[in-house]
C-alpha cells in the first residue's frame, strides 16, 4: 500500500507557528521522521491559507524538498496556494483534494501540472449519507475528471472517513463504499484519511482503530491512505510484514468467532476492534477492556 504521510499540518502546535513564522527547523524535522518511517508521499496541510497562502506553499514546499525527494501531497482548499505549490514542486505531486463542487476550478491545473489527485467525495450538501452517496459523488467527479482530459489511474478516491465516536453508520459505509468502488469506476485508485476515525478517541488507543480500519478496508482493495508516521506497527501491517493479523481481522470480518483463550492478547484487541468498527459492539472508551 503506498502511505501518505499526515503530520506536517497547520493544526498541529508546532508546526502550525512554524510555518507562520517560516521556521523550517522544525518543518524539515518531521519531513525526515516520515520519510524514515517508510511514507511514499508527505502531506503538506496548510489548511484554508486565505491569505499569503501562495506564498506559504510555495515556502513549505521549498523547506521539505530540501530535505527528501519524496512526492508531496499538497493539502489546501485555496486554489491559488494550490497552483503555487504545483509550481514549485519537482516531480510527480498530489493534489489533495478536490471535491465535485470545487472541480472546475481545479481540475484544470491536474491536466497542466500532469498530477494525480484525489478526488474527496464530499457534495454540494455537505458529507455524504451512506455508500450510495458516496457511489454518485464518485461517478460526479470521475466524470468531471475524465471530462479534463485525466484518466482513471490518476485520481484516487477518498470516501472521507469519519470518528467512530460520531457515527458508525459512516464508518461501515465507508467499508461498504470501497467494495463498490472497482465496479464504479475500473482503474480507479483510492486512500482513507485513517486517523480521522480514531478522532476523539483516548489517544494511547487510537492505533488500534486506525490499524483494524486500515486493513478491513484493505480487504476491499485500499490503495492508498493518509496515516500518523508515528504508529511503526500499522506502517507494518501497510507494507505486508503481520499477514497473520491481516488474516485474523479478515476472519473476524467474516463473524468468525475464535475462542477468546486461543488469542495472545494483541490478537484480542484487533478482533475486539473489528467488533466495534462494524457495528457489532457498540463503541466506548473502554471497548478493548470489555
Ligand atoms: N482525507 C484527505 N485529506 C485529509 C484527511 C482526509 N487531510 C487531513 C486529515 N484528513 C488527515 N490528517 C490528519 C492530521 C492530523 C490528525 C488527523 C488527521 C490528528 N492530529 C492530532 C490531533 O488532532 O489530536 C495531533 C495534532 C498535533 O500534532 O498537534 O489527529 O480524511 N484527503
Amino acid at each position: 500500500m503506498i502511505l501518505i504521510g499526515e503530520n506536517i499540518n497547520i493544526m498541529s502546535q508546532v508546526l502550525g507557528p512554524a510555518m507562520r513564522e517560516r521556521n523550517p527547523v522544525p518543518i524539515q524535522e518531521m519531513a525526515k521522521v516520515e520519510a524514515e518511517a517508510g511514507v511514499d508521499y508527505i502531506d503538506l496541510n496548510i489548511g484554508p491559507a486565505r491569505k499569503g497562502g501562495d506564498e506559504l506553499m510555495e515556502w513549505v514546499v521549498n523547506t521539505v524538498q530540501e530535505v527528501t525527494d519524496l512526492p508531496l501531497s499538497l493539502d489546501t482548499t485555496n486554489s491559488i496556494a494550490m497552483e503555487a505549490g504545483l509550481k514549485t514542486h519537482k516531480g510527480k505531486v498530489l493534489i489533495n483534494s478536490i471535491s465535485p463542487a470545487r472541480a472546475s476550478k481545479q481540475l484544470p491545473m491536474v491536466t497542466m501540472y500532469n498530477s494525480d489527485m484525489i478526488g474527496l467525495l464530499w457534495g454540494i450538501d455537505g458529507m455524504p449519507r451512506d455508500s450510495a452517496e458516496r457511489g454518485v459523488l464518485a461517478v460526479d467527479i470521475i466524470y468531471q475528471a475524465n471530462e479534463a482530459g485525466i484518466p482513471n489511474e490518476a485520481i484516487w478516491i477518498d470516501p472521507i472517513a469519519s470518528p467512530i465516536t460520531v457515527e458508525i453508520n459512516q464508518v461501515i459505509a465507508c467499508v461498504e463504499f470501497m467494495s463498490m468502488l472497482e465496479e464504479i469506476a475500473p482503474g480507479c485508485k483510492s486512500t482513507v484519511g485513517l486517523s480521522n476515525v480514531s478522532n476523539g478517541t483516548p489517544i494511547d488507543l487510537r492505533p488500534w482503530l486506525n490499524r483494524t480500519y486500515m486493513i478491513m478496508l484493505m480487504r476491499h482493495g485500499l490503495y492508498s491512505a493518509i496515516v500518523d508516521a508515528f504508529d511503526p506497527e500499522l506502517i507494518k501491517i501497510a507494507k505486508g510484514e503481520r499477514p497473520e493479523i491481516v488474516d485474523l481481522v479478515y476472519r473476524a470480518m467474516d463473524g468468525n468467532k475464535p475462542d477468546p483463550s486461543s488469542l495472545t492478547e494483541e490478537e484480542l484487541k484487533y478482533v475486539k476492534t473489528v467488533r466495534v468498527l462494524t457495528g457489532e459492539s457498540l463503541y466506548s472508551h473502554s471497548w478493548l477492556e470489555i
